[in-house]
């Protein structure tokens, strides 16, 4: 399509950016970090997201391009934030072609370095789908590689991919990320209730920590709560927002 020819020249041109969704610890209403989500500022388009570019997420040059403007710019404003009040944690999505990529965990921690920033203040999401794709075997052990080097791994969309339990077995992860889907239909099923009390349940006694994605109302927020997951993102929190509005953001949480 028209918009995927110009993505290349997009990216080039810096109109790729990051934007920061908070999560919330309900246990201490403090933000304790961000999801960085890519945003096109297109400049006849307005600010398209990802739905409307996700052909890239499937090429790998684009791919790749999306992820390294998407580094770039996360470790910069986790860089000119520190010292503030902002927390300083951010995870990123990344695709199969990253994982594939043999260096990739050096070269992420090589950017860290850069900037002075620890490897504990990023965090990688993949997708279920992603991980047991072709090549999954390569993907574990980048990582396994991540988190050696101190980064963490969420497991993003959780209990609407392809994973079945085994995998949780031999996935190198720290975090399930439980889809949206789940949060939605809490209120109006029983069942679905359940099954969100039984991740909640799996993901203590695999000593990983577990958040709750889409969280829009207060009702859905306190259906949460009583299930015991803690760690809640979703636009009752905040919508995703640009890097220049994260500090008056933070400030008027605080
Ligand atoms: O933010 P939004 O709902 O528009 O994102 C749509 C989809 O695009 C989600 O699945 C999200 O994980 C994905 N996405 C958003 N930003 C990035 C990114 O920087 N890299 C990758 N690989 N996927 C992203
Ligand atoms: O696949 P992933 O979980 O990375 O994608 C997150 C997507 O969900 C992003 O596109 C983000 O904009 C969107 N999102 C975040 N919070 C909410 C929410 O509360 N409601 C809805 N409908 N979408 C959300
Ligand atoms: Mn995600
Ligand atoms: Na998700």
């Amino acid at each position: 399509t028209r918009l995927m020819q110009s993505l290349a020249g997009g990216i080039a041109a810096g109109e790729i950016k990051p934007h920061y969704q908070p999560l919330l610890d309900l246990r201490t209403e403090q933000l304790v970090g961000f999801e960085a989500l890519a945003r096109w500022h297109h400049p006849t388009e307005s600010i398209l997201s990802p739905a409307h570019f996700s052909e890239a997420f499937d090429e790998p040059d684009l791919a790749r391009a999306v992820s390294a403007t998407m580094i770039d710019q996360v470790t910069a404003d986790l860089a000119r934030w520190r010292g503030t009040a902002i927390p300083s944690h951010v995870s990123l999505n990344v695709t199969a072609f990253d994982l594939r990529s043999e260096c990739f965990a050096a070269e992420l921690r090589q950017k860290m370095a850069q900037r002075g920033l620890s490897t504990k203040q990023l965090g990688i999401e993949v997708t279920e789908t992603t991980v047991v794709s072709r090549d999954g075997e390569k993907m574990v052990a980048t990582l396994t590689a991540l988190r050696q080097l101190g980064f963490s791994v969420a497991l993003d969309d959780f209990g609407t991919g392809f994973a079945s339990l085994t995998h949780l077995i031999t996935l190198p992860c720290d975090t399930l990320k439980i889809d949206r889907t789940f949060v939605t239909d809490l209120d109006s099923s029983s069942k679905t209730a359940a099954v969100v009390r039984s991740m909640v349940t799996l993901a203590g006694a695999l000593g990983l920590d577990i958040v709750a994605e889409g969280v829009e109302t207060r009702a859905e927020l306190e259906a949460i709560r009583a299930l015991d997951c803690h760690l809640v993102q979703g636009y009752l929190i905040s919508k995703p927002l640009p890097a220049e509005a994260v500090p008056a953001f933070v400030a008027s949480f605080a």
